[in-house]
């Protein structure tokens, strides 16, 4: 089924500016993308965190935990992977336009998906982040034993071993993250988000 013809768009009284201006910053989506293990939540956490603590809006949208709930219906076949991605990026729009800079954190491996997401938003409201991290050392570190069990043929369409992770071409922001640590990393992110007159 799709979209009814019976639907009208109706504009908010309070505008995203208006919000901006009540938080004295602008909104965003921190588009975190890479590979299972390569630090995806852990940054996400940091620079929420940190945000917070300044008194800023921020929000994380995190994969294992939508995949809870939103998105309990959808597996890692490609096609439930797209539809996934997809209902993020109109979750995230949702919280950008409420005025919040939204830290999301999905592998996102396919770059079609991705750039279905960037064309959601304004260009300088989508700010893509690509952890680049080798598949070798997110499977040291295996945080989950997911690689392992990938490894064994126990889970299906793993990213990096049975499904593939497409780099971004031309990420805002590349992490190194076997090289950075997490300070450095949200300094960088922060640094970004200055530059750009958001913070
Ligand atoms: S995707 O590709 O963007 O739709 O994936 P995402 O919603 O981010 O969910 C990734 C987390 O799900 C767990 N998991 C898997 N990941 C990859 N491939 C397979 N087959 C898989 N099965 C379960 C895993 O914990 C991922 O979390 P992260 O934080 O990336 O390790």
């Amino acid at each position: 089924m799709g979209k009814s013809n019976h639907i009208t768009w109706h504009e908010s009284t309070v505008t995203k500016h208006d919000r901006h201006q009540l938080n004295g910053h602008k909104s965003c989506v921190l588009w975190f993308t890479g590979l299972s293990g390569s630090g995806k939540s852990t940054l996400a956490n940091a620079v929420d965190h940190m945000l917070f603590q300044q008194g800023s809006q921020s929000y994380v949208l995190d994969g294992d935990n939508v995949r809870h709930g939103l998105n309990s219906d959808l597996s890692f076949r490609d096609e439930d992977r797209k539809e996934n991605i997809r209902r993020i990026g109109e979750v995230a729009k949702l919280f950008v336009d409420s005025g919040q800079i939204v830290s999301s954190a999905f592998i996102s491996p396919f770059r079609e998906d991705r750039d279905l997401v960037r064309n959601m938003f304004a260009n300088e409201e989508f700010i893509e982040i690509f952890l680049n991290c080798p598949i070798q050392v997110c499977e040291d570190r295996d945080p989950k034993g997911l690689y392992k069990k990938a490894r064994k043929g126990e889970i299906l369409h793993f990213t990096g071993i049975s499904s593939p992770y497409e780099r971004p071409f031309y990420p805002e922001i590349i992490i190194e993250t076997n090289n950075l640590s997490v300070e450095q990393s949200i300094s960088k992110i922060v640094g970004y988000l200055k530059d750009k007159e958001i913070l």
